[in-house]
């Protein structure tokens, strides 16, 4: 990808995010302008499914200020849906996401895009569970399931060879998203599984990068939910992916 003129959306899933919203996308933008040394342009966008605080109001007011750049709001629930609609509406050539509790370390940034722009890499994705990643303050049982999880994984799908499916960190080409996206069934939490797993049977190239993640202890996730909708996912993929 030649890196004259790239435009990179870095995509913020939120749900009830409020209270942090401003502050998150201060760090994230300050953090950004001081270190975009390929002078990418960079947009920020929020994709909100429906939340009930007042997320809504503060974003449209960073808006206004143009700490953000857009504002999706999607009615129906569902973190994978938010970054599908959000991915097919950008114009960018590169989409990423992540977290709102910028869990993952933003050093990690350019690094994860330029796998993309510069190592001609298809998706581009941080893992937690690689040699060299670093796992500050994770509670023990989604240190454990998360571990149990990508064991299973790998079981099922030897060929996955994809250390962490699950870390909300990730980057993938436009050219690549158009033809993956449609394809991927999960509007949940099992989506990133999904995204890596229909990527492997297309044959692209992931590049995996190992993170330092520092915790965020508030969690939208329930587990028990999530852990169900995830063996089923994968059973769905196993039987579909030959
Ligand atoms: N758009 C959208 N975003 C969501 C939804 N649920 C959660 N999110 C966002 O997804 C991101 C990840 O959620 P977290 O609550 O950090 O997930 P977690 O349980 O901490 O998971 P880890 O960080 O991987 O340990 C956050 O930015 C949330 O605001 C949803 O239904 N829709
Ligand atoms: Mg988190």
């Amino acid at each position: 990808m030649s890196i004259k003129n790239i435009k990179i959306d870095v995509i913020l899933p939120v749900f009830n995010e409020s209270e942090v919203l401003e502050k998150q996308l201060r760090i994230l933008k300050d953090y950004l302008n001081h270190n975009n040394y390929h002078s990418y342009i960079i947009y920020l966008t929020v994709v909100d499914n429906g939340s009930t605080d007042q997320t809504q109001e503060v974003a449209k007011k960073l808006l206004k200020n143009k700490l953000l750049d857009n504002y999706i709001r999607i009615p129906e629930k569902g973190r994978g849906r938010a970054l599908k609609i959000a991915m097919k509406k950008s114009k960018a050539n590169v989409f990423c996401y992540m977290d709102i509790d910028l869990s993952t370390d933003l050093q990690h940034f350019f690094p994860l895009i330029n796998g993309i722009i510069i190592d001609n890499y298809d998706i581009s994705i941080g893992s937690r569970l690689s040699n060299g990643s670093e796992v500050i303050g994770r509670k023990k049982i989604r240190e454990i399931t998360s571990r149990s999880y990508n064991i299973i994984v790998k079981i099922l799908f030897p060929k996955s060879r994809i250390d962490d499916m699950q870390c909300g960190f990730k980057a993938i080409s436009r050219e690549k998203a158009q033809i993956l996206l449609p394809l991927v069934k999960n509007n949940f939490w099992f989506f990133d599984t999904e995204l890596l797993l229909l990527s492997r049977k297309l044959n692209l190239q992931i590049k995996q990068l190992p993170v330092k993640w520092i915790d965020d202890p508030s969690s939208s996730v329930n587990i028990l939910k999530t852990a169900i909708e995830d063996l089923i996912g994968l059973i769905r993929i196993r039987i579909n992916i030959k």
